[in-house]
């Protein structure tokens, strides 16, 4: 294996170097076993939606040119790529659903209001949904809530709600273009439908009807499942916690929870405190007991009650391997089914609360019904296994980094602008003065395709270095947490003078954690929230601001970043989706788009070149807003980055 196909971060490899001896596979090892990988499914040349085929076209126009109904290459990638932005697009909208459904729940329960952490957020939800809240009785405002919520999912009429929290502008383009999103269920089956044999195969059509799906991700599955998690479980506000493996104590009874649903992972968190259960804990021998996240649940935890993570997506298998696991609880998405025989060869407990997400050899827990009752009993089961472990060795890297999550649209509101006159103003000011170059997106997965983490540091460094602030989520985050990017200090360490000012003035960290992938939505309403200010455009498509993915893999990720496009801005994605065999669909998505929705692809594998192309693309936004030249220059390395 080549070196920059192993973990980055060093309390990965410290344990990586283990699997060898161990025998055990990790998804490196397995990546390797599966090299090359199909040629012609990288280049998107397959197609199998039918018993015709599958099909495969001859990249060499030897052979095969179209598919045996006749469809071309062209039709083929396209309906190949609208198909994953639709499974991306159900995955995300699904978890928002699983967010809506509890909340109606919450609506029947004995005392909604001690259920709700944020009353005040939900009455403006309410109203911004034009439910009526003066003199109606809070469960009632509650259960109307989730039924607007739920009709988003099922209409037939009309556009999503929270379209109409995007710039006038932006409302008309998709309107024009006929990409306005409407019922989000609606939106993914019309997807479906239309890439069956035989129905839509003008790739240009169908790629339309994947933006329509997307934006109906991000404002609308996401945004839902983000506004419903902050109404429920509380608004994140800037928190001081810690990242990586080393967050694993031997001393105490470990718990991980890994997967992307909140609901369940909060009544662990707060079980996690019961004084019994620590009692317990304590007279087995531990010190505590230690909660800590894997994946998008860790950003949810962190983000709202400053809960450690102890890894990534590349990071999960690893962190059994440590033996220190006791219990890991999985529920959906990003979670590998390899993790029943990690669990069983490094004997930690572990099960599935997701009837969603069921795996040969993990057992499923029924939480639904009574989830205090039954948080208690898997915590009982780690301290039984604790006491089991405590006195065998353990392999816990001792790497670990300060970070400070915690960052949303309001909060930014207020640090940025003070608490008193909170506004986006200063933001933008220093924006259009020359403090701060512009905005970055830095998301989505870790990849062992890639550089396993070290994309995304060496993206963030070289965009910090040139003033730009960065904003993260997801597994992106959790890489550049882990380096020692996401606390304020690293603004001295690694921003330019400019970024580094303002950083200190208002003692935030140069990257801003906004949270797990369903809050890329919060990147939205952010600058949604820059273009309301004013002075940098009329259109989130003429701000300084741009997106990257360096290590993407998940469809949903391909979901983010077409809404990320679709709402106009410049999306850089460490390797191209599997379109490159059409030369016409590679044309679409990187050249002819940006003329219509302000918005397009580059596909680009070198970190360096990625953080460059989106300097370049600021920096050419800047000079069409006509803002004041940068007040400092960078100290950065020289990068062509040659035509965009
Ligand atoms: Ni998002 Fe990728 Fe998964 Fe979360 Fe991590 S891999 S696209 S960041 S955990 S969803």
């Amino acid at each position: 294996m080549t070196d920059s196909k192993i973990p980055y971060d060093q309390a990965s490899r410290d344990i990586f170097k283990g699997a060898g001896e161990l025998s055990v596979a990790t998804i490196w090892q397995r990546m390797a076993d599966l090299d090359p990988q199909c040629g012609f499914g990288l280049l998107g040349n397959c197609c199998s939606n039918c018993n015709l085929g599958p099909c495969r076209i001859d990249p060499f126009g030897e052979r095969a040119e179209v598919g045996a109904c006749g469809a071309t290459i062209d039709t083929i990638a396209a309906r190949n790529l609208v198909r994953s932005i639709a499974a991306g697009c159900a995955a995300h909208s699904d978890h928002g659903r699983e967010l809506v459904l509890h909340l109606a729940k919450v609506a029947q329960s004995i005392n909604p209001s001690a259920e709700i952490k944020e009353p005040e957020k939900l009455k403006l939800l309410a109203q911004e949904m034009n439910i009526k809240t003066a003199g109606e009785e809070f469960r009632t405002v509650v259960e109307k809530v989730s039924e607007a919520c739920l009709s988003q999912f099922t209409r037939h009429e009309g556009g999503a709600q929270f379209i109409k929290r995007a710039p006038q502008k932006r409302q008309e383009i998709w309107t024009e273009l006929g990409i306005t999103p409407g019922g989000i269920d609606r939106d993914i089956v019309e997807v479906l439908h239309r890439t069956n044999i035989g129905v839509d195969n003008d790739y240009q059509n169908l790629l339309f009807s994947g933006m329509k799906a997307a934006l109906n991700d991000g404002w609308g599955g996401s945004m839902i499942a983000t506004e419903l998690t902050d109404i429920l479980f509380g608004s994140p506000q800037p928190v001081r916690s810690q990242v990586n493996l080393g967050v694993l104590k031997k001393d105490a009874v470990n718990i991980l929870i890994h997967g992307h649903e909140p609901i369940f992972a909060n009544s662990m968190a707060d079980m996690a405190q019961n004084k019994e259960l620590l009692a317990k804990a304590r007279e087995r021998g531990a010190e505590d007991i230690n909660i800590a996240g894997i994946c998008c649940t860790a950003s949810e935890l962190l983000m709202r009650k400053g809960i450690p993570v102890a890894g990534s997506f590349l990071q999960q298998e690893l962190a059994l391997m440590t033996r220190a696991v006791d219990l890991m609880l999985v529920n959906y998405q990003c979670v590998m089914p390899s993790l029943a025989n990690f669990a069983r060869c490094f004997q930690s407990y572990i099960f599935t609360t997701s009837p969603k997400a069921l795996f040969p050899g993990i057992e499923y827990v029924d939480v639904e019904s009574n989830p205090d009752q039954e948080a208690e009993k898997l915590i009982n089961l780690a301290i039984d296994a604790f006491e089991k472990r405590k006195n065998k060795a353990v392999n816990i890297p001792t790497a670990k980094m300060d970070v400070v999550a915690g960052f949303t649209p309001d909060n930014i509101r207020y640090h940025l602008g003070g608490y008193f006159r909170g506004s986006y103003r200063p933001l933008n000011d220093n924006i259009a003065n020359g403090y701060i170059r512009g905005i970055a997106a830095i998301v989505g997965c870790d990849n062992p395709k890639m550089k396993s983490g070290e994309g995304h540091i060496q993206v963030v460094k070289e965009l910090l270095k040139n003033d730009v602030l960065v904003i993260q989520t997801g597994c992106a985050a959790t890489a550049c947490a882990k380096e020692g990017l996401l606390k304020p200090e690293a603004a001295f360490e690694f921003a330019g003078a400019g970024l580094q000012q303002i950083c200190e003035a208002i003692g935030i960290p140069p990257v801003l954690h906004n949270g797990s992938c369903v809050d890329n939505s919060r990147i939205l309403l952010e600058c949604a929230e820059m273009v309301k200010e004013g002075g940098l455009g009329e259109d989130i498509s003429e701000l300084p601001v741009a997106a990257a993915a360096p290590e993407w893999m998940s469809e949903k990720a391909i979901a983010i970043s077409w809404y990320a496009v679709a709402s106009g801005v410049l999306t850089v994605l460490g390797a191209p989706f599997r379109i490159t065999g059409s030369q016409a669909v590679y044309k679409y998505l990187t050249q002819d788009i940006e003329q219509l929705v302000g918005g397009k692809f580059v596909f680009e594998a070198d970190p360096l070149r990625i953080a460059h192309i989106m300097i370049e693309h600021i920096n050419d936004q800047r000079a069409k807003l006509k803002l004041q030249p940068m007040k400092y220059t960078p100290k950065s390395d020289t990068v062509a980055v040659g035509n965009i």
